[in-house]
């Protein structure tokens, strides 16, 4: 089945980052977004017939467009900077977790320093405390961006389809901000680097069951790259809580270019998919030349993170409705933690996209 054979990049580094824990609700609980997702997609897509392709190491200029140079050196020192205090002795762990949140709540207008302690200067970049920094975790996101920026890099080459398997995922991450799981943006840079390679305008249609506010974020005054999300109500109490409502449509050049259909907890296939095609249609409308998938399989009924209903093969129909584009597209993982049917439900979205981008 030649048109099964989808490239699906990946890097055994990505598995560096594997957190043991998260901070919700003040306690300790078990880590959601663990390296065994990799392994599990990994199989499920050998399985389906897909072709591994292990990714090389891109160089920094995308990420440096999309990010600022203090969250890049954030990420790459801090847990160096964690090791080189007394947290292991005081505290039992090598993870770097921000205690306060330098926000204007504290600082109430007056001229701030920057914290020399990396306790506290960490809140000057996480904003969540589910989202902790270990010694493997710069490695791990800086090995998912080259995984989206090889899976671009093939489609600017003329592969019609690539899937990047990245993790951690990206779609939290802002410009200068990470949390939710997220360190770097995996899918904004595959959409800059397929920018860069000559794609006129992209469209990011983001499946992942939370508001990609990282991409959202990076792309808000751009005309050139547009954002469209389907995902759980943030109004409804779900993460990110503040951002991912409709009335969010862009600003200045990126007027109209947002796009955002928040769903009621509880949405299943048929309201989920009828907001997948409304995605679809208004990326037809805009004259776009290339695709940005960001696939996450969070939104599936046995998923621990989110409320909606979707079913594997809701996923394959999403496919098969984005696929129906016929556009050059990157497919990024996202979210999706259920790790049981994790793998089975990236290779339904894959196997839709596949057949209707490639006919049956
Ligand atoms: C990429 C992505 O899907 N990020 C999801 C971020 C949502 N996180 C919300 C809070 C996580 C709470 N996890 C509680 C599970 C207990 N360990
Ligand atoms: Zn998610």
């Amino acid at each position: 089945m030649a048109q099964q054979d989808v490239p699906v990049v990946w890097s055994p580094t990505t598995r560096a980052h594997d957190p043991n824990h998260e901070v919700w609700f003040g306690t300790t609980s078990d880590a959601t977004e663990v390296a065994a997702r990799v392994d599990t997609i990994l199989e499920s897509l050998r399985d389906a017939g897909h072709r591994l392709v292990e990714a090389g190491p891109a160089p920094d200029e995308v990420l440096e467009e999309i990010h600022d140079a203090e969250l890049l050196s954030f990420m790459r020192t801090a847990a160096d900077r964690w090791a080189a205090g007394p947290y292991s002795r005081l505290v039992g762990q090598d993870r770097v977790l921000p205690y306060l949140f330098p926000s204007p709540a504290m600082t109430g207008g007056l001229p701030t320093r920057r914290a020399t302690a990396v306790h506290a200067d960490a809140g000057r970049f996480g904003y969540d405390t589910t989202t902790l920094v270990g010694p493997g975790t710069w490695a791990a996101a800086r090995a998912a961006v080259d995984c989206a920026l090889g899976a671009a890099a093939l489609v600017t080459a003329g592969e019609p389809l690539a899937y990047a398997l990245c993790r951690p995922p990206g779609h939290h991450v802002t410009r200068a901000g990470y949390g939710g799981s997220c360190y770097l943006n995996n899918g904004a840079a595959a959409a800059e680097a397929l920018r860069r390679g000559g794609a006129r305008r992209v469209a990011v249609v983001d499946v992942d069951a939370h508001h990609g506010n990282g991409t959202a974020a990076i792309f808000y005054d751009r005309g050139d790259v547009r954002y469209g999300s389907v995902h759980v109500d943030p109004g409804a109490g779900w993460f990110p809580h503040v951002v991912g409502f409709a009335d969010e449509v862009g600003v200045g050049e990126g007027a109209g270019a947002t796009f955002n259909i928040p769903l009621v907890p509880g949405t299943a296939d048929d309201g989920w998919l009828d907001a997948v095609r409304r995605l679809a249609d208004w990326v037809a409308a805009a004259d776009c030349t290339s695709l940005v998938v960001s696939l996450g399989v969070d939104a599936a009924a046995d998923d621990p993170e989110s409320p909606l209903l979707v079913t594997r093969d809701g996923y394959g129909e999403a496919g098969r409705i984005i696929g129906g584009l016929g556009l050059p597209a990157v497919v990024v993982q996202e979210g999706g933690y259920h790790l049981p049917t994790l793998g089975g439900l990236v290779a339904s979205y894959l196997a839709g996209h596949a057949s209707a981008a490639h006919g049956p």
